[in-house]
């Protein structure tokens, strides 16, 4: 199933697709109001969260898409977004080539510890509709399209998409840099949903692709593969989780396999489009920050 939190009137509330009808938890009337609300109860019970949502749903309404499109906001209240990077060898390559110290990229590429990095705190986290930043004292930024690992008490529990926006200027200037060019206001952006564990059937073969679009013309449009990845989900969330308690929900983006040529950067309205398999789209605008 697939889960989207929607926040109407101000009120949370948690909604499931499934069988092409998005239903409202909430409406159960058993108190569920968010993905962390039905992950703590399918904790407790010893069960899952599709198994919960499965009965909630003989009670719940069921939404219009556009009810669903306007409403909806971050798909998980994520205490921390981690990101692993130079999992893919397209993003090393881009990082030896814009780099002056090449080496520690294809180092880490083939290094049996990844590079995982902290990406965000809730604050700087926008959900799908939302808008993503880039810097004002950066040249180069552009969009990293990654699948998104959901963690419940360091457990995977589900998939999402996410942007790690990034500043290529500032990490390319020098790799000590990294945080200012990955945290910031509006770095990274999170959903459409969450696709419980149960609906990916296989994480490492989602197709994935990126469009960006400018006064309406297309100028990035290109797809690639989970399949590409040079290591597993479970492997990046054993290092993250390795001597570092996590908060109760966590993501961890899994690094970029889409890279623009380098005379891209992105500006102000640009509409950064990603989609990946069984997981859905993620739309988001640009904006100065
Ligand atoms: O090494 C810098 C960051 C890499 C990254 O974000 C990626 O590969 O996606
Ligand atoms: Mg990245």
């Amino acid at each position: 199933m697939r889960y989207h939190q929607l926040s109407v009137d101000g009120d949370r509330r948690v909604a499931a697709t499934h069988d092409g009808e998005t239903y409202d938890l909430t409406a159960a009337g058993e108190g569920f109001d968010t993905v962390g609300d039905l992950l703590r109860t399918a904790d407790r019970r010893d069960t899952s969260i599709d198994a919960i949502a499965r009965k909630l749903i003989d009670n719940a309404a069921p939404l219009g898409e556009d009810e669903v499109a306007s409403n909806r906001i971050v798909p998980v209240d994520a205490g921390e977004v981690w990101a692993a990077g130079v999992t893919y060898a397209i993003s090393e390559e881009a990082r030896e080539q814009e780099s002056g110290m090449p080496e520690m990229y294809y180092d880490v590429y083939d290094a049996d510890r990844p590079e995982v990095f902290m990406k965000a705190t809730p604050s700087r986290t926008v959900g799908p509709g939302d808008e993503v930043g880039i810097r004002g004292d950066s040249k180069w930024d552009v969009p990293e399209p990654e699948l998104g690992v959901v963690l419940y008490e360091g457990e995977i529990v589900g998939y999402t998409i996410g942007n790690d926006m990034s500043s290529r200027s500032i990490e390319g200037d020098n790799p000590l840099y990294l945080p200012q060019a990955k945290i910031y206001d509006r770095c990274c952006s999170i959903g459409p949903v969450v696709a419980s564990t149960e609906s990916i059937e296989d994480p490492h073969d989602l197709l994935m692709s990126m469009t960006i679009t400018r006064d309406g013309e297309t100028l990035y449009e290109e797809e690639t593969s989970t399949a590409e990845m040079v290591r597993s989900c479970e492997e990046l969330v054993s290092y993250l989780h390795r001597h570092n308690p996590l908060p109760e929900l966590c993501v961890l983006l899994t690094g970029t396999s889409l890279v623009p040529d380098d005379d891209f950067t992105l500006q102000a309205d640009d509409e950064v489009t990603i989609d990946i398999e069984g997981i859905g789209t993620l739309v988001n605008t640009v904006r100065p920050v």
